[in-house]
Protein backbone atom coordinates (compact mmCIF):
# COMPACT_ATOMS: atom_id res chain seq x y z
CA UNK A 1 0.00 0.00 0.00
CA UNK A 2 1.45 3.08 -1.14
CA UNK A 3 0.40 6.46 1.03
CA UNK A 4 0.42 9.70 -0.73
CA UNK A 5 -0.11 12.77 1.58
CA UNK A 6 -1.10 15.94 0.77
CA UNK A 7 0.47 19.12 2.47
CA UNK A 8 -2.93 21.38 2.34
CA UNK A 9 -2.42 24.80 3.47
CA UNK A 10 -5.62 24.51 4.96
CA UNK A 11 -4.30 22.85 7.73
CA UNK A 12 -1.08 23.96 7.98
CA UNK A 13 0.21 27.03 8.54
CA UNK A 14 2.24 29.09 5.95
CA UNK A 15 5.34 29.67 8.42
CA UNK A 16 5.12 25.81 9.57
CA UNK A 17 5.57 24.36 6.17
CA UNK A 18 9.09 23.42 6.15
CA UNK A 19 9.32 21.24 9.25
CA UNK A 20 5.38 19.70 8.45
CA UNK A 21 6.79 18.81 5.39
CA UNK A 22 10.44 17.58 6.46
CA UNK A 23 7.92 15.61 9.38
CA UNK A 24 6.02 14.14 6.81
CA UNK A 25 8.71 13.24 4.56
CA UNK A 26 10.29 11.56 7.06
CA UNK A 27 7.40 9.38 8.31
CA UNK A 28 7.67 6.90 5.51
CA UNK A 29 5.23 8.39 3.08
CA UNK A 30 5.77 7.85 -0.31
CA UNK A 31 4.32 11.13 -2.22
CA UNK A 32 3.85 14.15 -1.01
CA UNK A 33 1.40 16.99 -2.56
CA UNK A 34 1.67 20.15 -2.47
CA UNK A 35 -2.02 21.88 -2.32
CA UNK A 36 -2.78 25.64 -1.64
CA UNK A 37 -6.62 26.74 -2.60
CA UNK A 38 -6.40 29.75 -0.89
CA UNK A 39 -3.12 31.25 -1.86
CA UNK A 40 -2.22 33.44 -4.75
CA UNK A 41 0.35 31.41 -7.73
CA UNK A 42 3.40 33.48 -6.49
CA UNK A 43 2.70 32.59 -2.68
CA UNK A 44 2.21 29.00 -3.63
CA UNK A 45 5.51 29.06 -5.84
CA UNK A 46 7.36 30.46 -2.92
CA UNK A 47 5.97 27.26 -1.06
CA UNK A 48 7.03 25.26 -3.22
CA UNK A 49 10.61 26.22 -3.44
CA UNK A 50 10.82 25.40 0.29
CA UNK A 51 9.22 21.98 -0.05
CA UNK A 52 11.14 20.65 -3.02
CA UNK A 53 14.55 20.39 -1.59
CA UNK A 54 12.80 18.74 1.59
CA UNK A 55 11.36 15.98 -0.99
CA UNK A 56 14.45 15.49 -2.82
CA UNK A 57 16.51 14.85 0.68
CA UNK A 58 13.96 12.06 1.65
CA UNK A 59 13.46 10.83 -2.33
CA UNK A 60 9.64 11.39 -1.70
CA UNK A 61 8.17 12.34 -5.26
CA UNK A 62 6.58 16.04 -4.78
CA UNK A 63 3.67 16.63 -7.08
CA UNK A 64 2.26 20.32 -7.05
CA UNK A 65 -1.83 20.73 -7.58
CA UNK A 66 -3.13 22.64 -9.84
CA UNK A 67 -0.42 24.23 -11.47
CA UNK A 68 1.63 22.91 -13.60
CA UNK A 69 3.56 26.11 -14.80
CA UNK A 70 4.62 26.18 -11.03
CA UNK A 71 5.62 22.46 -11.08
CA UNK A 72 7.68 23.32 -14.26
CA UNK A 73 9.29 25.84 -12.95
CA UNK A 74 10.44 24.00 -9.05
CA UNK A 75 11.51 20.76 -10.90
CA UNK A 76 8.73 18.80 -9.29
CA UNK A 77 8.02 15.25 -10.05
CA UNK A 78 4.46 15.97 -11.26
CA UNK A 79 1.19 17.77 -11.25
CA UNK A 80 -1.79 17.18 -9.92
CA UNK A 81 -5.08 18.20 -12.11
CA UNK A 82 -8.59 17.80 -11.10
CA UNK A 83 -11.89 17.19 -13.47
CA UNK A 84 -12.22 21.07 -14.24
CA UNK A 85 -8.47 22.04 -14.54
CA UNK A 86 -8.51 21.50 -18.27
CA UNK A 87 -7.17 18.60 -20.59
CA UNK A 88 -4.05 16.27 -19.46
CA UNK A 89 -2.25 17.02 -22.78
CA UNK A 90 -2.22 20.84 -21.69
CA UNK A 91 -0.91 20.14 -18.08
CA UNK A 92 1.66 18.08 -19.34
CA UNK A 93 2.89 20.31 -21.78
CA UNK A 94 2.97 23.25 -19.41
CA UNK A 95 4.58 21.03 -16.60
CA UNK A 96 7.90 20.52 -18.47
CA UNK A 97 10.25 18.06 -17.42
CA UNK A 98 7.55 16.28 -14.99
CA UNK A 99 6.85 13.25 -15.59
CA UNK A 100 3.77 12.50 -13.09
CA UNK A 101 0.56 14.07 -14.18
CA UNK A 102 -2.23 12.82 -12.01
CA UNK A 103 -5.97 13.44 -12.45
CA UNK A 104 -8.90 13.59 -9.62
CA UNK A 105 -11.78 11.30 -10.48
CA UNK A 106 -15.04 11.22 -8.88
CA UNK A 107 -16.61 7.93 -10.79
CA UNK A 108 -15.67 4.65 -13.08
CA UNK A 109 -16.51 6.45 -16.11
CA UNK A 110 -13.77 9.12 -15.38
CA UNK A 111 -11.48 7.04 -13.85
CA UNK A 112 -11.48 5.19 -17.35
CA UNK A 113 -11.57 8.38 -19.31
CA UNK A 114 -8.35 9.79 -17.03
CA UNK A 115 -6.72 6.39 -18.20
CA UNK A 116 -7.80 7.14 -21.67
CA UNK A 117 -6.28 10.41 -21.78
CA UNK A 118 -2.67 9.77 -20.45
CA UNK A 119 -3.17 10.39 -16.46
CA UNK A 120 0.13 8.37 -14.80
CA UNK A 121 -2.10 7.79 -12.07
CA UNK A 122 -5.76 8.69 -10.48
CA UNK A 123 -7.41 10.07 -7.44
CA UNK A 124 -10.91 8.09 -6.66
CA UNK A 125 -13.23 9.66 -4.46
CA UNK A 126 -13.98 11.00 -1.70
CA UNK A 127 -14.86 7.80 -0.65
CA UNK A 128 -16.66 9.59 2.47
CA UNK A 129 -17.32 13.18 2.97
CA UNK A 130 -15.06 15.34 3.39
CA UNK A 131 -14.18 18.83 5.39
CA UNK A 132 -11.53 18.84 3.13
CA UNK A 133 -13.07 18.86 -0.18
CA UNK A 134 -16.34 20.49 1.08
CA UNK A 135 -19.39 20.52 -1.25
CA UNK A 136 -18.11 16.82 -3.03
CA UNK A 137 -20.28 14.25 -2.59
CA UNK A 138 -19.18 11.46 -1.50
CA UNK A 139 -18.78 8.09 -3.48
CA UNK A 140 -19.10 5.39 -1.25
CA UNK A 141 -16.91 1.93 -1.80
CA UNK A 142 -18.90 0.44 -4.04
CA UNK A 143 -16.84 0.95 -7.13
CA UNK A 144 -13.61 0.33 -5.54
CA UNK A 145 -13.15 -3.43 -6.51
CA UNK A 146 -14.43 -2.51 -10.50
CA UNK A 147 -12.51 0.83 -10.70
CA UNK A 148 -9.08 -1.35 -9.93
CA UNK A 149 -9.97 -4.70 -12.60
CA UNK A 150 -10.77 -1.99 -15.14
CA UNK A 151 -8.43 1.10 -15.11
CA UNK A 152 -4.81 0.11 -15.07
CA UNK A 153 -3.21 3.04 -13.60
CA UNK A 154 -2.33 3.32 -10.12
CA UNK A 155 -5.00 4.13 -8.64
CA UNK A 156 -5.07 6.11 -4.97
CA UNK A 157 -8.22 6.02 -2.88
CA UNK A 158 -8.59 9.60 -1.13
CA UNK A 159 -12.06 10.97 1.06
CA UNK A 160 -12.12 10.68 4.51
CA UNK A 161 -9.60 7.99 5.04
CA UNK A 162 -8.73 7.84 8.88
CA UNK A 163 -7.45 4.80 11.08
CA UNK A 164 -10.41 4.10 11.30
CA UNK A 165 -11.82 3.36 7.94
CA UNK A 166 -8.66 2.68 6.67
CA UNK A 167 -9.37 -0.82 7.07
CA UNK A 168 -12.63 -1.19 5.91
CA UNK A 169 -11.29 0.49 2.68
CA UNK A 170 -8.54 -1.89 1.91
CA UNK A 171 -10.87 -4.70 2.17
CA UNK A 172 -13.00 -3.13 -0.58
CA UNK A 173 -10.14 -3.63 -2.54
CA UNK A 174 -7.96 -0.46 -2.49
CA UNK A 175 -3.98 -0.79 -2.75
CA UNK A 176 -3.21 3.11 -2.12
CA UNK A 177 -4.16 5.62 -0.35
CA UNK A 178 -4.16 9.45 -0.49
CA UNK A 179 -4.74 10.55 3.29
CA UNK A 180 -4.65 14.58 4.01
CA UNK A 181 -6.55 16.15 7.22
CA UNK A 182 -6.30 12.25 9.53
CA UNK A 183 -2.50 12.55 9.06
CA UNK A 184 -2.18 16.33 9.34
CA UNK A 185 -3.78 16.65 12.43
CA UNK A 186 -1.95 13.81 13.99
CA UNK A 187 0.17 14.29 17.03
CA UNK A 188 3.21 12.39 15.83
CA UNK A 189 3.32 11.96 12.19
CA UNK A 190 5.71 9.13 12.37
CA UNK A 191 4.09 7.06 14.37
CA UNK A 192 0.82 7.79 12.94
CA UNK A 193 2.31 6.87 9.32
CA UNK A 194 3.30 3.62 10.75
CA UNK A 195 0.36 2.53 12.53
CA UNK A 196 -1.05 3.35 8.66
CA UNK A 197 1.57 1.16 7.11
CA UNK A 198 0.77 -1.47 9.85
CA UNK A 199 -2.40 -1.70 9.21
CA UNK A 200 -1.91 -1.68 5.32
CA UNK A 201 0.60 -4.90 5.66
CA UNK A 202 -1.97 -6.69 7.73
CA UNK A 203 -4.94 -6.46 4.60
CA UNK A 204 -5.56 -9.68 3.55
CA UNK A 205 -5.19 -7.63 -0.19
CA UNK A 206 -1.54 -6.10 0.04
CA UNK A 207 1.31 -7.73 -0.95
CA UNK A 208 3.73 -4.37 0.10
N1 LIG B 1 -10.00 15.06 -3.45
C1 LIG B 1 -11.01 14.21 -3.20
S1 LIG B 1 -11.31 14.07 -1.56
C2 LIG B 1 -10.06 15.14 -1.17
C3 LIG B 1 -9.46 15.59 -2.31
C4 LIG B 1 -8.34 16.54 -2.37
C5 LIG B 1 -9.70 15.52 0.23
C6 LIG B 1 -9.27 14.38 1.06
O1 LIG B 1 -8.94 14.85 2.33
P1 LIG B 1 -9.17 14.05 3.68
O2 LIG B 1 -8.91 15.07 4.76
O3 LIG B 1 -8.17 12.93 3.72
O4 LIG B 1 -10.59 13.58 3.66
MG1 LIG C 1 -7.59 21.34 -9.08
Amino acid sequence: MKLYSILDLGYVDEEDIAIKAESICDSGINMLQLRAKNHAPEKILEMAKIVKPICLKYEVPFIINDYPEIASEVSADGVHIGQNDGELDEARALAGNCKIVGRSTHSLEQARDAHKEGANYIGFGPLYPTATKPGRPAIGLNEIARVHNEVPLPIFCIGGITEQTLPEVLNAGAENVVIVSNLLQSEDIKSYVSRIKSIGKNSLNQNS
